[in-house]
């Protein structure tokens, strides 16, 4: 038997807890008091698993970026995957009573902080990303650069996109290719930006950047397979829920729903190959992806 020494849970939880004290600091605001600051704590601070931001890290330090640099990246990347949850859980969209366990934040808030509470959280990430300070350490073009890679991720050609076909799939016949298309935008384009990001701030040739790419795409797309799979599981076990579901696992079924993912671990081991021991952490979230129970 081959000893494993990474010990994965242990990477997650204590890169999970660099990342909370940063979020903490980052929402800290003369507005403390008010209910939209409750309410964007509330999705922010109790809850999630940080597996965006933790990836930045994971491939910002395979190239060699420091963990600081990387930190304001990877914690405004967090920021727009906690607002785009909070507005899928509107009753104009997915109409979801719990995130994270606890109440949405409209279900918590109502519905207009909750909005708002979203908005703050998006706006928030780009004035994060724009410190004056950060730009004196990677210099204002990369900056730039950065911002435009995250926003073009989180726009009409990425996440959002993806959630707007989605609205339109019910009219069309679903298949495996269609929902694989939609689900590289509305889950994989975040997920790729944030490794990106990462290999970027690490400065990674072009050569580079394509195979982080590569793998990021492919861990994407098995995130999203792996959460149908937990979610069809949770609707088997809750009769109450009578949502209309058409994902991975009701268009081909939980057996090719699992073949496809490991398919795709197989491919990010593929692209970690050239950098040996170095790229373990990213081996290793890519096995946690594929075998992940949260
Ligand atoms: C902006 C309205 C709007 C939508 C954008 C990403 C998205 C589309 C909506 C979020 C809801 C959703 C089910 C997205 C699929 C991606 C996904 C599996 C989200 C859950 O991410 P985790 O598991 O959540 O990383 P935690 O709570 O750990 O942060």
């Amino acid at each position: 038997m081959v000893h494993n020494a990474f010990d994965v849970k242990r990477y997650l939880l204590e890169n999970k807890l660099f990342i909370d004290r940063a979020l903490v600091h980052y929402l800290k605001t003369d507005h403390n008091s008010s209910v939209l600051h409750q309410a964007v704590c509330y999705s922010v601070l109790d809850g999630g698993k940080r597996f965006r931001p933790i990836l930045t890290l994971a491939v910002g330090e395979l190239f060699g970026a420091k963990r600081k640099t990387l930190l304001s990246f990877a914690c405004a990347i967090e920021l727009i995957h906690c607002y785009s949850l909070i507005h899928d859980d509107l009753p104009a969209l997915d109409n979801d009573d719990l995130r994270r366990g606890k109440p949405s934040c409209h279900k918590r808030f109502g519905e207009a902080v909750a909005l708002l509470a979203g908005d703050a959280l998006l706006t928030e990430a780009f004035f994060i990303m724009s410190d004056p300070r950060a730009a004196r350490v990677l210099g204002a073009p990369l900056i730039s650069k950065l911002i435009r890679e995250i926003s073009d991720a989180a726009s009409i050609r990425g996440m959002i996109g993806g959630q707007s076909t989605e609205l339109e799939l019910v009219k069309h016949k679903i298949t495996p290719a269609v929902l694989e298309g939609l689900d590289r935008l509305k889950t994989g384009a975040l997920i790729t930006t944030a490794a990106r990001v990462g290999a970027i701030i690490g400065g990674a040739t072009r050569k580079d950047l394509d195979r982080v790419t590569r793998y990021a795409q492919s861990l994407g797309l098995a995130f999203q397979i792996t959460d149908d799979i937990l979610d069809a599981h949770e609707v088997s076990n809750d009769n109450s829920n009578t949502k209309e579901i058409a994902n991975y696992v009701s268009v081909v079924g939980a057996a090719k729903a699992r073949e496809r993912v490991g398919g795709l671990l197989t491919a990010c081991l593929r692209e970690m190959q050239p950098y040996g021991s170095a790229a373990e952490s990213l081996r290793e979230i890519a096995r946690y992806v594929a075998q992940r129970t949260e």
